[in-house]
């Protein structure tokens, strides 16, 4: 290989050594390594659904801000984005994934967020409980409980794992709510037991959004509600609990995540504040990558 390059001018010469350096320096090794993650990646982020506000964070505001215009986002799904993470995290290839925190993936994979040096993502968000008009006069128990619910990130990220291990659901968050007797007892304080009233709570297939309402649907059940938990999309979510179809939703990232559905349905709904806290977005992408900033896609 090196013998080919004798006689060409040394600019070029030093040019093409340093690229081969470059590469040797890469654990795949392979000729991909030479070329900007750009290339390697085909200029494509691993997105999830269209309704989640983090693809229309980063579609609408990110990519143009940054100016990556060579960039897209491809939709998919939460499951379909962790399946990607894992297959590419498997082998030591490159990936930059719509990701965020509290997920299970920061505990099955070493991970990290690309800097943001615009602030788009926006700083730590709150998790809101939303419920429908008239409830609190309709089910004033299941008002008092959903107002009352509220946890940290640990727990959540408990259930996550649990059902991440293979768990189903519904048995992950029972298990998790026999053994935190304590702090559930906080969200039951002055709540009455109900004879089988039904209760809807709508939710979409988020891996963090699946475990928060599958523990307060748990506890719920307990106290006597019959529980239907609803799965949908983001938009028919926020649209089930103006319209009323739905009586409540446990899953609403605020103030930036879900700003548009907020201020679409404003007035229609009632928003029992954080159930949980200290919420981060962003891109995000395996420790062993070698790009640390939203601003190195630029390459
Ligand atoms: N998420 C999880 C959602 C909210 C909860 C960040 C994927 C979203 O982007 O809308």
């Amino acid at each position: 290989m090196f013998k080919k390059f004798v006689g060409i001018t040394s600019a070029v010469a030093l040019t093409l050594g340093l690229a081969a350096c470059g590469g040797n320096d890469t654990s795949s090794g392979s000729e991909d390594s030479t070329k900007s993650v750009g290339e390697q990646l085909d200029y494509e982020i691993v997105g999830i659904d269209p309704g989640a506000g983090i693809m229309k964070i980063t579609i609408d505001e990110v990519l143009p801000e940054y100016g990556l215009d060579k960039w897209e986002v491809v939709e998919g799904s939460g499951s379909a984005m962790t399946a990607a993470l894992k297959k590419a995290y498997d082998k030591e290839e490159p990936i930059i994934i719509t990701g965020w925190s509290p997920h299970w993936k920061f505990a099955s994979y070493d991970l990290k967020y690309l800097e943001d040096p615009k602030g788009i993502y926006g700083g730590a968000e709150d998790v809101n409980t939303i419920v429908r008009l008239g409830l609190k006069e309709d089910k004033p128990d299941a008002y008092k409980l959903l107002d009352q619910f509220n946890w940290e990130p640990e727990h959540i990220e408990t259930v996550m794992n649990l059902i991440q291990e293979g768990q189903d659901p519904a048995d992950a968050a029972a298990q998790w709510v026999s053994e935190n007797e304590e702090l559930v007892n906080t969200w039951k304080e002055g709540v009455n037991e109900v004879d089988g009233e039904e209760l809807k709570l709508l939710y979409v297939a988020w891996d963090d959004v699946i475990a928060s309402t599958n523990v307060v649907g748990n506890v719920l059940e307990s106290i006597g509600y019959e529980v239907d938990l609803v799965q949908v999309d983001a938009g028919p979510m926020w649209a089930g609990v103006a319209d009323g179809s739905g009586d409540a939703l446990v899953g609403a990232w605020m103030p930036t995540t879900h700003a548009d559905y907020y201020a679409e349905y404003e007035g229609k709904f009632e928003d029992l504040g954080a159930n949980l806290t200290g919420t981060k977005l962003g891109l995000v992408v395996p420790a062993y990558m070698d790009i640390d900033s939203i601003e190195d896609l630029k390459e």
